[in-house]
């Protein structure tokens, strides 16, 4: 038996810090101000030994939390934050669904050591097209898996259930225990029937587990049913051709091999009740990410991510990738190669982390709670190390991905121009975008004197990074960039944007390429508030779009719209305007009408409802002693 005081760390932890931080620099792109992305510091690159292909990176507890891709130069290519919702996702990996390649990834609530949520479906134009909810009688789905299996029309998902549960026997009580179950479940992914439940609690006593209860904070101290003990953490699911499941649980340090029929153990490996006689060069524990690679009647291959520790017995002295072998025959196992961390005494991971052999034979590992990841050769050595975030940062990646990728996104490209004087004295700077857009080989830049054109091309550009710059000595006042593929072709264009010209007020912090953030207030000085006055109006507004036209591309299209489909709009727009005259009367709306633009010049003329002092007509913000009293409140 195994002793219960030993002690397991943390795997996943909450993710209540966003941070940002010196450890985790993020991107600033003129384009798209917006993004926080990671900025990638790779520290092995061997560009002729990489395989092809992007990489799926899922941080939390960083700045912006959530899906990206990235090139295998580190370079952005789409970031996710923010389309998963005030959420944290986990895994972003390519999927098959409906016989095309889709994005999938875990969308939820993190807790300490599992979450709960829903596995998202993404299309290549990044929308989401379906979610995957657990069904029966359990909790939403946890983390640790979401796989499509099946061409897309299955789903495997982990659930953390929380049970009530006799701990007498372990010294807990009088009174209530309670215990996380590991559930593993398979769904219809179009119907959401349940195909095959699977509950550890079923199958594995907890006596079995090398975890005790409370002894961290994230093991649970079975004393309420919001801190069950979590003797099993199943951490991922894998389906073979015959329909049984490998599944790994880091509690126990061990896989095991289920019956796709009746969820009979078939074998386990390494753990506490193991099947096998592991050779001496096989040890692990704390495990993530069991994975088949082969198996016939006699023989299997297994790969799977060792954490090597759980902290009372270190089974080795690092974390590695591993291929594991296992001889039905004579009932052993073996390791066959590992995979170890480019650092001089390689990398002990906390938790989490994955082991993924790609087509070619190269492996891609994820560091867990380091947010690092490296391809291998086979044989071993690191071909590629990226840090998504330094060490000491609280940077996490549960895993790491690579795969070939094609997006296709519906937004436009994003542009900003810039120009120091607005006139050929300075120059024209383009900052060109396209998140998520794979197929963009080069940029074509158009201005014009006009927002409406007509459109001259000023210059091709070939694509460099995630954002494109470029620069014109003909400065004009109307721009937009479109996009061009590797067969050049126009895949699509940026809306029409008008050159940002800063201001006398602003002109000495900025040069030929932008403007530079505005100081920190040195000490003593406090920000005070101003807003626009009437003498500015006008002259530093955007103003001179044509509505009709911010899509160049779109523009064609509209012409296109039948003439009853215009009347057909305007008809329904008077009906509108009809039933809200009726309802309110048209004096009355005339009356809301009219304080509206009262409101509006009344703010024009500095009168707002918030009372602040402001003199001269000033956009830019001014710095205030604070020794004058007369600091904003
Ligand atoms: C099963 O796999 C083992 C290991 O790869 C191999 O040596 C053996 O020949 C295979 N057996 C069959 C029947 O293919
Ligand atoms: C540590 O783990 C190894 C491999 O699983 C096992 O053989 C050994 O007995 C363990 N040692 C202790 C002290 O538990
Ligand atoms: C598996 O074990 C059997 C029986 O001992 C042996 O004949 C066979 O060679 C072993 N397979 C490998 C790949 O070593
Ligand atoms: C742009 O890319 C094409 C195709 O990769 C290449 O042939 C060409 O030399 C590049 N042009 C410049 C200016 O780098
Ligand atoms: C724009 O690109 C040039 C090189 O083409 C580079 O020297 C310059 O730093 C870039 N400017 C910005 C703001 O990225
Ligand atoms: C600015 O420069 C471009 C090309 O260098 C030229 O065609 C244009 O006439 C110039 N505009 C003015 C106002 O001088
Ligand atoms: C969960 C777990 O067991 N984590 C361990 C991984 O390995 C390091 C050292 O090798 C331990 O410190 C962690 O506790």
């Amino acid at each position: 038996m195994i002793s219960l005081s030993s002690i397991f760390l943390l795997a996943l932890l909450p993710s209540s810090l966003h941070a940002s931080s010196p450890l985790a620099p993020t991107s600033d792109f003129r384009s798209r101000p917006d993004l926080h992305a990671p900025t990638i510091d790779l520290q092995v690159f061997a560009p002729e030994l990489v395989s092809p292909g992007y990489i799926f990176l899922t941080p939390y507890r960083n700045e912006d939390a959530g899906p990206y891709i990235y090139d295998n130069l580190g370079q952005l290519v789409w970031s996710g934050a923010g389309t998963q919702g005030a959420s944290d996702s986990h895994n972003l990996h390519v999927c098959e669904y409906k016989a095309k390649d889709h994005l999938c990834f875990f969308q939820g609530h993190q807790h300490h050591g599992w979450a709960r949520g829903h596995g998202v479906i993404m299309d290549v134009n990044y929308r989401v097209v379906r979610t995957v909810e657990a069904v029966g009688s359990a909790t939403q789905t946890d983390m640790h898996e979401f796989r499509l299996i099946d061409g897309g029309k299955r789903a495997l998902v982990t659930v953390y259930q929380p049970r009530a549960y006799d701990l007498g026997p372990f010294g807990i009580g009088p009174g209530l225990g309670w215990i996380q179950d590991s559930m593993f479940q398979e769904i219809d992914v179009e119907t959401g029937e349940l195909l095959f439940e699977w509950r550890a609690l079923d199958h594995i006593a907890p006596s079995f587990s090398y975890t005790c209860i409370a002894c961290t904070d994230t093991s649970g101290d079975g004393l309420t049913r919001d801190t069950p003990w979590d003797y099993f953490h199943i951490n991922s699911i894998d389906k073979n051709s015959d329909g049984d499941y490998l599944i790994s649980a880091r509690h126990v340090a061990a896989v095991y091999k289920i019956s796709g029929k009746d969820g009979q153990i078939l074998w386990q490996l390494n753990g506490a009740n193991p099947t096998f006689k592991n050779n001496e060069n096989l040890h692990f524990s704390s495990q993530h990410h069991a994975q088949w690679i082969a198996e016939n009647d006699t023989h299997a291959a297994i790969s799977l991510f060792d954490n090597a520790s759980n902290t009372f017995n270190k089974t080795h002295p690092e974390s590695r990738g591993m291929l594991v072998g296992i001889n039905y025959t004579d009932r052993s196992a073996i390791m066959l190669r590992e995979w170890v961390a480019p650092e001089k005494t390689g990398i002990s991971a906390g938790s989490q982390g994955n082991t993924q052999i790609l087509p070619n034979h190269n492996v891609f590992i994820g560091w867990g709670d380091h947010a690092f990841y490296s391809e291998h050769l086979d044989t071993g050595e690191a071909v590629m190390y990226g840090k998504l975030a330094q060490w000491g940062s609280d940077v996490m990646m549960y895993r790491c991905n690579k795969y070939s990728w094609v997006g296709n996104p519906l937004t436009t490209p994003s542009l900003w121009t810039y120009s120091k004087s607005g006139t050929n004295d300075s120059s024209l700077q383009f900052y060109v975008s396209w998140n998520g857009a794979t197929q963009v080989r080069a940029w074509k830049f158009y201005t014009s004197d006009s927002a409406s054109g007509p459109w001259t091309m000023t210059g091709l550009m070939n694509k460099t990074g995630f954002e494109t710059n470029f620069s014109t000595r003909a400065v004009k006042e109307w721009s937009f960039a479109e996009a061009i593929d590797g067969d050049g072709k126009p895949l699509k264009r940026s809306s029409v944007t008008k050159t940002f010209v800063p201001s006398e007020f602003i002109v000495a912090g900025c040069d030929d390429q932008g403007c530079n953030p505005i100081p920190h207030l040195r000490e003593g000085e406090v920000f005070e508030k101003t807003i626009p006055v009437v003498s500015n109006r006008g002259k530093f507004y955007t103003q001179g779009y044509n509505t009709a036209r911010y899509y160049p591309e779109l523009s064609r299209r509209l012409v296109s719209i039948p003439s009853f489909g215009i009347a057909f709009s305007l008809g329904v727009a008077m009906l509108i305007l009809l039933a809200v005259g009726a309802v309110l009367g048209s004096r009355r709306v005339l009356g809301i009408l009219g304080s509206c633009v009262d409101g509006a010049l009344r703010l024009g003329r500095g009168e707002g409802g918030v009372r602040r002092r402001f003199a001269g007509g000033v956009i830019s913000p001014r710095y205030q002693k604070l020794d004058s009293e007369q600091g904003t409140t």
